[in-house]
């Protein structure tokens, strides 16, 4: 967590904890007395990435969350070694390195365990060259969870709604070289897609098995299968960058399937996950429930060796993702690699991704792979510096007209483009509760010469936007690991 110290001396496995508990901790709304017993040394000790936690103390928080050192959990039914991280959240079973900033409100009401993300983002849009436009447009979601304890397990309720079919100009969001996805009936072209008021609708039950596993069974409608990185505007890597990855569709697009059942089983730092979900990408309607066969499937292994390390390997079979095109399949393979790294006032998030689709059906193969480097700095409290690069396969740039304009018959040309996004944010008003940050990015793209009659010989796009979103939660927790009376950090107020 940023501002964590790590202990100066690694306890011994076994060993108790601190011998005189802090009377408060120091989290953002909370000032609540630690409990005279602590729990046993033993908990946390299975959370990934927690290893080394062991003896540092850590704090029951009601029936349901425990506070550890530098990060929170939630419990599995009443075990005390069995401890799901909420840093390590991602969307829909993913996982992300667990020492990642967290932006969200929290709250226990009773036996639920509530909490509330958000991101909003505002702004200027422009994508330049002939096909390019200028838009005022807003990315933005929210997504209310919810916890509770049912039978030896914990039952996990989350819902994502994204106003984006309101906040999008008609069809999408301008962004060069974006492919993906239908608009009036038209494959979209330099425009990423909104993404539907329903984002997720989902319930996931966690058994404890044994000491150090877990056992789980996720339902979402719509919701995530297990295949793909964290999806992007979830990825620590990519929290600043308000734009989607042109590889989308070769890597997390299924991130919004309309029926999906994944089940999995979690030990230590391993997680092997399936699912058997709905794969035809969502429709135009973007406020509407899609209803498709579930022929789809997926499977994800994921490793998590420590604290600040992700990674996963996946595949999927999708029927038919595509209306315009129901005779074709997608066998789809990823890859992807997360790290954080927290520091004094800030931290770094990187990730690498990497996606390939194999198209077959309609007397058509072809393989389209994207690649994905992802880094966002945060500095001094109130600062990132963020790029996104991105190598990608596009076959649907060009229209009929744009064919017959370059004399191209070949009814799917696949081009190989590159994007380079460099931006930074500043946060301007920052409490416990809400930040507010400006920011602006500019993106670069290389292109086959053969496509510079359409999109220009150097065409480049623009951003300035504000982005909203719930407070950086102060994990620091001072007093847990013996560093009471330790300087409070400077309030990142300017
Ligand atoms: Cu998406």
């Amino acid at each position: 967590m940023p501002g964590m110290q790590m202990p100066q001396a690694r306890p011994s496995p076994g060993a108790q904890p601190a011998a005189s508990p802090p009377t408060q901790m120091n989290m953002p709304g909370m000032n609540m007395p630690v409990p005279q017993a602590s729990p046993s040394p033993g908990a946390m000790q299975n959370m990934p990435g927690m290893d080394n936690m062991q003896g540092m103390g850590s704090m029951n928080m009601g029936p349901l969350m425990v506070m550890m050192a530098n990060d929170m959990g939630v419990r599995v039914g009443s075990s005390d070694t069995n401890i799901i991280s909420m840093g390590a959240m991602g969307s829909g079973t993913s996982w992300q390195p667990s020492s990642g900033p967290m932006h969200m409100h929290y709250k226990i009401a009773g036996d639920w365990l509530l909490m509330f993300h958000y991101n909003l983002i505002v702004g200027m849009n422009r994508q330049g060259g002939p096909r390019g436009v200028t838009k005022l447009d807003s990315e933005n979601w929210f997504m209310p969870m919810a916890y509770h304890k049912l039978g030896k397990g914990t039952v996990q309720l989350r819902g994502m709604f994204s106003f984006e079919p309101f906040t999008f100009p008609p069809g999408g969001s301008p962004l060069l070289f974006q492919t993906g996805e239908t608009y009036k009936g038209q494959p979209l072209i330099d425009k990423q897609h909104p993404h539907d008021l329903f984002m997720e609708l989902s319930a996931q039950y966690t058994l404890p098995v044994g000491e150090r596993g877990t056992w789980f069974t996720y339902f979402g409608y719509p919701g995530e299968p297990a295949l793909g990185p964290v999806a992007f505007m979830h990825r620590a890597s990519a929290l600043e960058n308000p734009s989607a990855t042109l590889a989308h569709h070769l890597q997390d697009s299924t991130h919004i399937s309309f029926g999906v059942l994944t089940t999995g089983f979690a030990y230590r730092w391993f997680k092997l996950e399936g699912s058997i979900f709905n794969g035809r990408e969502p429709d135009e309607n973007r406020y509407n429930f899609d209803a498709h066969k579930w022929n789809s499937r997926s499977a994800r292994l994921w490793f998590m060796p420590n604290k600040n390390w992700t990674m996963q390997v996946s595949y999927g079979f999708l029927r038919s993702p595509e209306a315009q095109e129901p005779n074709t399949d997608i066998r789809r393979a990823t890859a992807s690699l997360q790290y954080n790294r927290p520091f004094h006032r800030g931290n770094w998030a990187a990730a690498f991704v990497w996606g390939r689709n194999h198209l077959s059906g309609g007397g058509e193969n072809a393989n389209l792979n994207g690649y994905t480097a992802e880094s966002t700095i945060n500095f001094l409290d109130q600062n990132y510096f963020y790029t996104r690069l991105e190598l990608v396969d596009k076959n649907e740039l060009l229209r009929p007209s744009d064919r017959a304009l370059l004399g191209i018959t070949q009814a799917h040309p696949s081009f190989r483009i590159s994007a380079y996004t460099f931006g930074g944010v500043r946060d301007i008003w920052n409490t416990d509760k809400v930040s507010l940050g400006i920011g602006s990015d500019v993106t670069f793209f290389s292109k086959p010469s053969i496509l510079d009659r359409v999109y220009g010989n150097n065409p480049v796009g623009w951003k300035l936007f504000l982005r909203i979103r719930p407070g950086k939660m102060d994990m620091s927790m001072h007093g847990m690991h013996g560093n009471m009376g330790a300087p409070q950090k400077p309030p990142s107020n300017p």
